[in-house]
């Protein structure tokens, strides 16, 4: 056991004060849930780590605290398959996160997922969650800021927009910073769940399914009540396959299509099996980002867009959790911050009648990037298009993927009748669930679909589902009547055995719902998706009001309106972040380039 000597530890205090503790935290090194305080009780002093030849650098990305931790104490991967217990924290679709992602040296610790889960963990300190937006303090004038960077390329987010926005111009030749605000990356693409739309694919065309960008088009603009911006959807599905085949190459696995509310035909494109789509992606992205050594900061967040006096975009202010204040003066900045699902109080500012609706987003989605878009000039469009999802577990933030319905799922009511078409538009979903009693609905299925979507593994290990051995057996466990549930799952197969479905017109039937087990998850409409945000060109261009793209700044992904006008369809937003990503990355790329006028 290795002994504290009092020297050491008012080293490591004043230490902790240097790396940001306040003056409490780092008075009291022993605090549980404090990573200082609990090496301390163990006998290791912070100048262990910490101090004058010590291998531990305190930068923004926490690297080197992370490598520290790693050294003494394994892998992530390594952490997870020593730990017990039902939920392990260590294991998740979070992916290779860092430890200081949930891990505090002088702050509590917490458990990032708490952010969006609500399970009990037996963990050995306090876990308290991270506050969303943690308020920013008064940014100073960008002219008194000496700290000066310079880069090709700022992108703003790390999700699936901004991952691929930055690769792509790291490729075409650029220098490209990312930087993200929240400890991890991947923002709410790491989430996504039930896949990516695309026409006319060679998976598609290995499984027989007839489609073309024209279908594409029609059923986005119809879903989208024909509010959506029709030059943009033409891109979306023209490139949409390209999209696929970009992904593969960069080594996704895209091979399962599926069925999604608003599409015509089988579509949307996910891992073999079923696996959920967006923690697969942001592995790969984030394993091509690694490839390239690019450099991506979390913790760094962007509080201004820097312009000269002709209106060019010529960088950002950003703060960074350590570092402070910075700024990056930047030929191009791409932003791909995401929407604002996460922030109820301006959910209820565009759309009252949402207040106090669960999320299915990250917290970080709380619409700061459209602050700084519109405060460089940018034209907001549609903010009062809001989605809400159908299918989100009741009493909690997670998403049961519209994925399960397409693979044969349906919605009962409290009274055991089925209500609504269930792989009709979200927005139709949403309106029929909340005028049922007790504004929810249990979503059924049976053991073939179980067996057709690996993600619902997810959901049982998460304890949201209930189930029976018969379909009687099943009301009884979610309180319905035995036999309404007993004749709605009969009529349903006679459907399925008729192709067609006489009672609400559904238009796919993919399997009868006859095997045992019985399974339901409750399920109410919860905020998933804003579809408003700044307007863009063709060309991922931010729109002045003069109707002018602004110099030098382009937009992709959620941040974003006019894609997919007054309701997106499910499947829709990771094809949008992928090309609409492509295209901005190539376009900050080239205006980088491009001779820049002072
Ligand atoms: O695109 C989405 O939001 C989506 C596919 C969600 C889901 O239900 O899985």
């Amino acid at each position: 056991m290795r002994h504290l000597s009092s020297s050491r530890l008012i080293l490591g205090c004043l230490l902790g004060l240097l790396l940001g503790a306040s003056p409490m935290q780092a008075a009291l090194p022993q605090a549980p849930g404090f990573l200082a305080g609990q090496h301390a009780k163990n006998g290791i002093a912070c100048a262990e780590c910490h101090g004058k030849g010590r291998p531990v650098k305190v930068d923004d990305n926490e690297t080197t605290v992370n490598e520290g931790c790693v050294r003494c104490h394994g892998s992530l991967k390594e952490v997870g398959a020593k730990a017990q217990g039902h939920i392990n924290p260590h294991v998740s679709h979070l992916g290779d996160i860092a430890c200081t992602a949930c891990h505090g040296g002088h702050r509590g610790s917490w458990a990032y997922c708490g952010n969006c889960h609500g399970f009990e963990l037996k963990i050995p300190f306090p876990a308290t969650v991270m506050k969303p937006a943690e308020a920013a303090p008064k940014p100073p004038q960008p002219a008194s800021v000496r700290r000066r960077e310079r880069t090709d390329v700022v992108v703003i987010g790390s999700g699936a927009a901004g991952m691929v926005a930055a690769l792509t111009a790291h490729d075409a030749g650029a220098k490209v910073v990312v930087l993200e605000k929240q400890p991890i990356t991947g923002g709410n693409s790491m989430l996504a769940a039930g896949g990516m739309n695309a026409a006319a694919t060679r998976f598609q065309a290995k499984k027989g399914i007839k489609d073309s960008v024209e279908l594409m088009v029609k059923d986005t603009m119809t879903g989208g009540k024909n509010l959506n911006e029709l030059e943009l959807v033409k891109i979306l599905a023209e490139q949409s396959a390209a999209s696929v085949e970009y992904l593969t190459e960069l080594g996704a696995d895209l091979s399962d299509v599926g069925r999604m509310g608003g599409a015509s035909v089988d579509r949307t494109h996910r891992p073999q099996g079923g696996k959920a789509v967006g923690a697969h992606i942001v592995d790969v992205l984030r394993a091509n980002a690694v490839k390239r050594k690019l450099d991506v900061r979390v913790n760094s967040r962007v509080v201004r867009l820097l312009e000269n006096r002709q209106g060019r975009i010529t960088g950002v202010l950003v703060q960074g959790r350590h570092r402070g204040f910075y700024r990056i003066d930047a030929k191009a900045v791409v932003l791909a911050a995401g929407g604002f699902s996460a922030n109820p109080e301006r959910v209820a500012h565009y759309q009252p009648t949402f207040q106090g609706m669960t999320s299915s987003n990250q917290p970080g989605a709380t619409g700061d990037g459209l602050d700084l878009g519109a405060a460089a000039g940018g034209v907001l469009k549609d903010m009062e298009q809001i989605q809400i999802h159908p299918s989100i577990a009741a009493g909690s933030r997670i998403l049961i993927t519209e994925a399960v319905r397409g693979n044969g799922a349906i919605l009962v009511n409290r009274e055991g009748k089925r209500f609504v078409n269930e792989i009709t538009t979200r927005d139709a979903a949403s309106k029929a669930t909340l005028a049922q009693p007790g504004q929810s609905a249990f979503m059924v299925f049976d053991e073939g679909v179980r067996q057709s979507l690996k993600q619902i593994d997810g959901y049982f290990h998460l304890e949201l589902v209930k189930e029976g051995a018969t379909p009687e057996a099943l009301a009884a466990a979610i309180q319905v009547p035995p036999q309404a549930l007993k004749e709605t799952l009969d009529r349903y197969n006679q459907a399925v055995a008729a192709k067609a479905d006489a009672e609400f017109k559904r238009p796919d039937l993919p399997r009868a719902l006859t095997t045992p087990k019985f399974y339901a998850i409750e399920v109410k409409p919860g905020v998933h998706y804003t579809m408003g945000g700044l307007k863009i060109s063709t060309r991922t261009e931010v729109m002045a009001k003069d109707g002018k793209p602004i110099p030098g700044f382009f937009a992709a992904g959620e941040v974003t309106g006019g894609v997919h006008g007054a309701n997106r369809l499910g499947g829709n937003s990771i094809s949008e972040t992928i090309t609409f990503g492509r295209i901005a990355g190539a376009q900050a790329a080239a205006a980088a380039h491009a001779p820049v006028k002072p």
